[in-house]
């Protein structure tokens, strides 16, 4: 887990699949039937780019998925719950939020904690919303079964600059007060890296 913090920036590869092949439902929201036919470049990532990028949290790769983060993103997680705070740097989010919230989860090798449901936006807009899926099971039993819109502000490089994180507060503070303390300080602003069973030791960077 904690290699894949290691914030490697690695150039974008959209893999367009070919169209004659695969079989597509107007609700699937996999990068394969988001990128066929082909949709034409805009100013913003378009669906089938955004798609990409959230397959990388499909997949549990973090690496990839915060490398089209930006190091100084404004992300706000919503809700008043252990995480919730403006984070404004990408390692301290990554690790006083990701980390943590993914290391009260049992493993999740080989499955997709957190599935795109629904891409609204994009393209020619600045903004735009992920529906996401997050489903699994914490370490002690506890089922976690959260929906969350992110809105989310790009770059016309593809970068994520801005988040703003809807979800269920009251799932989140059960998974981190019944898997990893029982004391915990909520913050406004994320600012620092937290000390706490999984803040603390984690290396920036
Ligand atoms: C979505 O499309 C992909 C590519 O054809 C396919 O592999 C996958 O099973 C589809 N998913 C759903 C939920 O229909
Ligand atoms: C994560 O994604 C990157 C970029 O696509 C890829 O090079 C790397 O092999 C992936 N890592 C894992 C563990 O799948
Ligand atoms: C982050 O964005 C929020 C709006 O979502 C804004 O209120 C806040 O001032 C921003 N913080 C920084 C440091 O840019
Ligand atoms: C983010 O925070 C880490 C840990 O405190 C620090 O090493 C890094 O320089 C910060 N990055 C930015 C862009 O401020
Ligand atoms: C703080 C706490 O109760 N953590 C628990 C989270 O779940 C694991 C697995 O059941 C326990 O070992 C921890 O004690």
């Amino acid at each position: 887990m904690r290699s894949s913090l290691i914030l490697t920036l690695t150039s974008f590869s959209a893999s367009i699949a070919a169209a004659a092949s695969i079989q597509c439902s107007a609700t699937n929201q996999t990068t394969a039937c988001l990128c066929a036919p082909n949709q034409a470049k805009t100013t913003y990532p378009n669906k089938c780019q955004i798609s990409e990028v959230f397959g990388y949290l499909a997949d549990g790769n973090f690496t990839a998925f915060l490398s089209k983060v930006s190091p100084t993103v404004n992300w706000t997680i919503m809700g008043t719950h252990p995480l919730a705070g403006t984070y404004t740097n990408r390692t301290i989010f990554a690790i006083d939020a990701l980390q943590r919230l993914s290391n009260t989860l049992q493993s999740t090798a080989g499955t997709t904690p957190l599935t795109l449901t629904q891409i609204i936006g994009g393209g020619d807009e600045e903004w735009s919303v992920q529906e996401l899926h997050g489903l699994g099971t914490c370490k002690n039993g506890l089922k976690y079964d959260n929906r969350f819109a992110w809105i989310t502000r790009w770059s016309t490089e593809g970068i994520i600059l801005q988040v703003r994180a809807y979800l269920d507060s009251a799932l989140v503070h059960r998974a981190i007060t019944e898997n990893e303390s029982k004391e915990y300080l909520y913050s406004d602003q994320r600012d620092v890296l937290q000390a706490g069973p999984s803040g603390i030791g984690c290396t920036s960077n």
